[in-house]
């Protein structure tokens, strides 16, 4: 989907023809729209402006392969020049009050709400996903600005008692400097929402790099911002590839603070470099959720979870349904009413609000997710639904792959054990609730799991045993609310977890001070 184009011709990634200074527009214009393209540019020091050597990466709408878009392939130079901006903005934005800091994110939030039918049009036509989902996200993003709006009266430390007479302790909150926020494709706005509003309300300049394959929507979020009046440098924006851009980001010393969402592949190798730099890192990769369905579940409510946990957004989710285990007795039954359901859903362009069923981001996501298949069937399971790329009536223009089901998938197979992001469910029945908490428990990853049951007692035993991050009963595995903490464990996430006040913590430092109001000679001292 990103091939890199100079001049209309596709060039090499990296490559420029000249030096030329980029033409920089003023703080207060806006990216711009030539006929159908979209150009995107970078925003870096409150000025809008092309890459360096005015490289471009091509947009495509996943759902039939059109260029929508053209966004700055950025150098290094680029990176450095957002960097520097930030760090130089840093001194007058932490000496701003965080409540004044968040009257501005509170402006944002009014911004994209009454642009919200305009940004969800772009995330269904950039990104491919269903209008009503991206409406959803739209949402969801606009809720977490809202949140943490409010943060700003609460940027709160705490007083502690002291083995001291006269002595009087207690912490400030403080931002740490300039934060690198790298963010995927699959979640556009409603990330780069749950990331920089933390980072911004808690005094942090920033530098925000969105995935290339959705930055139209990702500088729409940048110019809510502007038009809120964030000051120039504060939030710095720029789009290219993660080996020169996010390499920058990451491993440059004037960040202190990365917050990456990705894959596990890409999050363990920045996580390990912050941890070589001694850098404040967050990662939130993959999952592989379970959801369990025990004999008393309430069917029909089921069905409907697992439809959308697994197939919403083609399953290009970290929290998606990509494991169904089901307890022996009514897997059939639960079969029968859930895969006419399946073959029922509706494979097309999200902008066309009678499809049901995203494509795949792009070409090499095709790929991979017809390789997993070729490989299920290859291991014995047994296909019940789909299992090909959805090619009729022009859908072979996109990427779209049909909603496929594999029963009898065993805790050894590849489709069990390995995060595909593609709508593919593996069925595995259990004879048990001890064994349905056993194998939930037995793969790598632990963001999301749910449970459908009317069992009380399971329920919360399942709460107990689960091996995740969150825990849905009686609804799906995906979804996350901005006032609690959202996060995995084991190989889906380190460092702390995201969204809620965990947020703002994360943003922040910690001083511990020590006031002595003895006012004389100390009598006594600790040791
Ligand atoms: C959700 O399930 O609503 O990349 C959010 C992802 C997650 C976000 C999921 N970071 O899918």
């Amino acid at each position: 989907m990103a091939t890199i184009t100079r001049g209309g011709k596709k060039a090499k990634r990296g490559k420029g023809s000249g030096r030329a200074a980029p033409a920089k527009t003023s703080s207060r214009e806006k990216p711009v729209t030539s006929g159908l393209m979209t150009i995107v540019q970078n925003y870096i020091d409150g000025c809008w402006q092309p890459a360096e050597h005015s490289v471009t990466i091509d947009v495509e709408d996943p759902s039939n392969g059109n260029i929508v878009a053209k966004a700055p392939a950025s150098t290094l130079r680029d990176a450095k020049a957002a960097i520097e901006a930030a760090r130089r903005a840093f001194p007058a934005w932490k000496a701003t009050p965080p409540m004044v800091r968040a009257r501005i994110v509170l402006r944002a939030f009014q911004i994209a709400e009454a642009r919200k039918e305009d940004l969800a049009r772009i995330m269904a036509i950039e990104g491919g996903k269903i209008l009503s989902d991206a409406r959803g996200e739209i949402t969801k993003g606009d809720n977490l600005l809202e949140f943490y709006a409010g943060e700003g009266f609460r940027y709160y430390g705490e007083t502690a008692p002291s083995e001291l007479a006269n002595n009087f302790l207690f912490t400030i909150r403080q931002p740490i400097g300039v934060v690198a926020i790298i963010t995927p494709w699959n979640f556009p706005w409603a990330i780069p929402c749950w990331k920089i509003a933390p980072a911004l309300v808690a005094g942090n300049t920033v530098v925000f790099k969105p995935a290339s394959f959705t930055p139209w929507l990702a500088a729409e979020l940048v110019k809510c911002f502007e038009e809120a009046g964030l000051p120039k440098g504060v939030l710095n924006f720029i789009v290219g590839a993660g080996s020169i851009v996010g390499n920058e980001l990451i491993t440059n010393s004037a960040v202190r603070v990365v917050s990456f969402t990705g894959s596990t592949g890409v999050g363990r190798k920045v996580e390990e470099m912050c941890g070589i730099l001694n850098k404040k890192v967050t990662c939130e990769m993959g999952g592989k959720n379970p959801c369990v369905i025990l004999a008393d579940a309430d069917l029909d409510s089921a069905v409907g979870g697992v439809l959308r946990g697994a197939f919403g957004n083609a399953g290009q989710r970290c929290t998606a349904t990509s494991r169904l285990i089901l307890e022996e007795s009514i897997a059939d039954r639960f079969l029968e009413k859930f895969l006419p359901e399946v073959k029922k859903l509706k494979a097309g362009p999200g902008i066309d609000p009678s499809n049901t069923m995203s494509p795949l981001i792009d070409k090499s996501q095709l790929q991979t997710v017809l390789e997993y298949i070729a490989k299920a069937k290859a291991e014995g399971n047994k296909l019940l639904a789909g299992g090909s790329r959805a090619m009729r009536d022009g859908l072979e223009k996109g990427y779209f792959v049909e909603p496929t089901v594999f029963d009898h998938v065993k805790p050894t197979d590849t489709l069990f054990r390995e995060e595909v992001f593609g709508p593919v469910l593996a069925v595995t029945r259990v004879r048990s609730f001890e064994e349905a908490i056993e194998v939930s428990n037995r793969v790598i990853f632990g963001l999301s799991s749910s449970i459908y049951t009317r069992d009380i007692n399971k329920a919360l035993r399942y709460v107990d045993a689960i091996e995740a991050g969150m825990v849905h009963v009686n609804s799906p595995t995906i979804g996350g609310e901005a006032q609690v903490p959202f996060g995995g464990i084991k190989e889906s996430g380190c460092g702390n977890r995201e969204m809620a006040k965990e947020g703002i913590e994360f943003f922040t430092e910690l001083k511990t001070v020590f006031i002595d109001y003895t006012g004389g000679v100390r009598a006594s001292n600790i040791y």
